[in-house]
This record gives C-alpha cells, sequence and structure tokens, in this order.
C-alpha cells in the first residue's frame, strides 16, 4: 500500500517515465526538408513570442517582418529576454529547453545558444527530443490541399515512423471556392455547383487521401460562428461528405472550435484570437450522427464546462488538450481538474500544438509537472476515504491519459 505522503512521488515519478503520444502537432519529420522546424531562430520566432515581442516593444508590423529570421529571434530574445523578465508561458518554455539543452543564458546574447545548437545533426536532435520529452509518437497536421506540402507526399509515405498523420479539412471545409480549384488541378471533377457529382468526387478525394496518406483522423479548426446544423456550403461537405468517409474509415473527425482567424492581419499567424463557440453545434453533431466518432477542443475557457459535460453524455465524443491561449498553467491545471472530477480518466488532457521540434520539450515538461499534481490531489483524496491505489493502478491511469484513450478511440466501433 502507498503511504499518503509518498503519493505526490510516486505519482511524479510514473508521469515523468511514462511516453506520451502527443495527439496533435504542426511538426513534420526531417523527410520533409524544411517543413521540419527546429533550432534558435525557429524557437524565437514562433508566433505566440512574436505577439508578445511586437506588444512589448512597439515596433511597426513592417519593420518586424522586414527583418531575417535570425535578426527577428535576436529582436524577440532582446525584447522579451533582456530588456524584460520572460513570465510568459512562451517566454518560460523558451528557457525551459535551453536548460534541458545545457545552454546557460545569463550573459543575455543568443551566441551560446547558436553554438550548442549547431552541435546537433537534426536528425539526433529529433532522437534527443523525443526522449527529453518522453514521447512515443506525434501526430502531423496534415493538409493535402497545401502546396506546400503536398510535393512531398508526391514521393510516397516512408517516413519516420514516430510520426503520424491526420488530415485537415480546413481549406476544404472554411474555404470551399479555394479548395474547389485545387480539387480541380489534382483531377476530381468538382465543377461550379455542389451537386451530387461534386460531393461525390469530394468523397473520393477524401478516401483517396486517407489511405495514401495513411490518416489516424480527419480535422479541422472551425470559427466561434460554426453551428450545426447549418446550410452553408461547409455544412453540407460536412454532413455530406466528411462523416460519411470517415464512417466507412472508422476515423474520428477532430474538431477544434473557437478559433478567430486574423483580428489582427498584421501579426500573421500571431494575429488569430478567441471566441466562445456554441456547444449546442457539439451537441447536435454527436447526437444525430451518433455512429461518427468525434474529437473536439474547444479554445475559450468559458466553453470548458459545458464541453465536459457534454463528454459525459456522448461516447463518441473524446474531448483532448489544452489548445492555444489555454496551454498556461493556470488553465491546464483548472481544466485538468474539472476534467478528471467529471469524466475520470475518458479524456486526453494534453496536446502540445508544437511548431518547432524544441517546443515539445517544455510544453510536455510543463504540462506533467501540473498533471501530476492534480492526479496526486485526486489519489489523495481516495487515500482519505479508505480506497488505496497501487502503483500499477496508477500507471495504468496515467497509460490511458498518455495514449491509451485515444487508442482505443481509435479503434472503437460504434
Ligand atoms: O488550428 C490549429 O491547429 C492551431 O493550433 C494553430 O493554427 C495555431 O496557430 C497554433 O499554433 C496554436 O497553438
Ligand atoms: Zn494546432
Amino acid at each position: 500500500m502507498i503511504q499518503r505522503e509518498n503519493i505526490s512521488s510516486i505519482v511524479e515519478t510514473i508521469v515523468n517515465e511514462t511516453r506520451v503520444y502527443d495527439i496533435h502537432t504542426h511538426l513534420y519529420p526531417v523527410e520533409f526538408g524544411k517543413l521540419s522546424l527546429w533550432g534558435v531562430d525557429e524557437l524565437l520566432t514562433y508566433h505566440y513570442l512574436i505577439a508578445e515581442a511586437v506588444r512589448a516593444s512597439n515596433v511597426a508590423y513592417s519593420e518586424y517582418w522586414a527583418m531575417s529570421k535570425a535578426q527577428q529571434a535576436d529582436f524577440i530574445f532582446d525584447t522579451l529576454f533582456v530588456n524584460r523578465t520572460p513570465l510568459s508561458e512562451a517566454t518560460r518554455g523558451v528557457l525551459t529547453v535551453f536548460n534541458e539543452l545545457g545552454i546557460e543564458l545569463p550573459a543575455g546574447d543568443l551566441s551560446k545558444a547558436r553554438k550548442k545548437y549547431n552541435e546537433y545533426k537534426q536528425n539526433e536532435f529529433i532522437d534527443f527530443v523525443f526522449e527529453k520529452a518522453g514521447l512515443r509518437s506525434i501526430v502531423m497536421t496534415n493538409d493535402p490541399l497545401d502546396k506546400n506540402e503536398s510535393s512531398f507526399w508526391k514521393g510516397g509515405s516512408n517516413f519516420d515512423e514516430r510520426f503520424k498523420t491526420s488530415l485537415r479539412l480546413d481549406r476544404l471545409l472554411n474555404d470551399y471556392n479555394a479548395a474547389r480549384y485545387l480539387l480541380i488541378e489534382e483531377g476530381y471533377d468538382v465543377g461550379r455547383t455542389l451537386n451530387g457529382l461534386a460531393k461525390k468526387e469530394i468523397r473520393r478525394f477524401l478516401n483517396e487521401k486517407i489511405n495514401s496518406m495513411k490518416a489516424l483522423y480527419l480535422a479541422v479548426s472551425l470559427p466561434p460562428t460554426f453551428t450545426e446544423p447549418g446550410d452553408d456550403t461547409r455544412s453540407i461537405i460536412l454532413e455530406d461528405c466528411v462523416l460519411p468517409v470517415a464512417f466507412e474509415n472508422n476515423l474520428p473527425v477532430a474538431m477544434m472550435i473557437g478559433a478567430k482567424r486574423r483580428v489582427n492581419p498584421d501579426l500573421d499567424l500571431a494575429g488569430d484570437s478567441v471566441g466562445k463557440s456554441s456547444i449546442e453545434a457539439v451537441e447536435y453533431m454527436c447526437r444525430k450522427f451518433y455512429r461518427n466518432k468525434f474529437m473536439v477542443t474547444m479554445l475559450s475557457r468559458e466553453n470548458q464546462h459545458e464541453l465536459c459535460v457534454a463528454a459525459r453524455k456522448f461516447p463518441n465524443l473524446l474531448i483532448f488538450g489544452c489548445w492555444w491561449f489555454l496551454n498556461t498553467p493556470l488553465l491546464i491545471e483548472e481544466m485538468t481538474r474539472l476534467r478528471l472530477e467529471l469524466l475520470g480518466t475518458t479524456f486526453v488532457p494534453q496536446h502540445s500544438d508544437a511548431r518547432i521540434l524544441d517546443q515539445l520539450i517544455y510544453k510536455w515538461k510543463h504540462s506533467r509537472k501540473i498533471i501530476s499534481k492534480v492526479l496526486s490531489d485526486k489519489y489523495t483524496d481516495l487515500y482519505d476515504t479508505g480506497w488505496y491505489v497501487t502503483e500499477e493502478k496508477i500507471k495504468k491511469d496515467v497509460e490511458m491519459l498518455f495514449g491509451g484513450c485515444f487508442e482505443n478511440f481509435l479503434s472503437l466501433e460504434l
């Protein structure tokens, strides 16, 4: 039996030693060439940091974008780390990465960090990061209509097996007017109107891409205004093409709801924001399409409680991650407590959303610390009722949270 005072150290060890399946990232393996981002300049020019640095410095947008990548990195470092204290979660993340790499920074310049990175070849760095972050697999975000990516897929799908695929549908569902031309270019007969033939062709496109890319799930990010049932192009394609194909292939559809794009277009990716969304849309989808599987994350804090409640009602709904602006210690802790208290271990507490390989180190280190704290509190509460958990049980719970739930959901047949 584990003694009350030993619970937290045992939980911490188990949480730190359990390999995690990171179910949503924007990372690529080395075989994807320039799309596979890593290193000091990429790390410092992460869009979370661009927003913070522009805000803190008042630099003109055009001046920032005119700089080379290395200059932007230096500028962000000076603004947020040298001239100010790096208290935000995104700045702290950079320091965690440097610390884990053994880079000392107090001198206030990046040359030591750049020198240290030069010791690594990209392949070795990926292995190093997977070890440090305790990862077993990660899922990429793969939009088959993205020209930057499609050329890499033409060479086949032989790449680092730790990188899994998800089929991203943002262009298809959020910008069909543009997607239509891309589909036509690829040989799909989608014509001018979204008629029976066009829908059939979209389904053919989805089936072909699922097979060639070996997608684990289909995914889309949606605006706060997303409503279902609806009669717009998105709803039609979702209901008549995406859901039937997802069902036939037994794949979940991930809906990431609440991203308000380009609130400040001058900031590019860093200019996206958040809005409260309709839980009724999620409830409707899960109820009406009860033989489809949905993975859902919502971006606003205000949606989290009702999303947990929805998940209690629908076994075909798997909620996941503390997405983007929710990926801060305060909100990760709040959401993890809420989810454990309402759902037990039937959810995915976190994904990294990393865009730069190095970020896996900090995103998982920071989240593991919080998850282990929340779990320790919960096991201690159980202890006080006279229910004593064993190490095996704790391991099993953590394995469920760190990938088991996701894998079970993938194989679930409805
Ligand atoms: O839509 C998404 O997958 C978002 O996560 C991204 O678009 C966003 O820019 C991001 O990096 C958030 O962490
Ligand atoms: Zn993302």
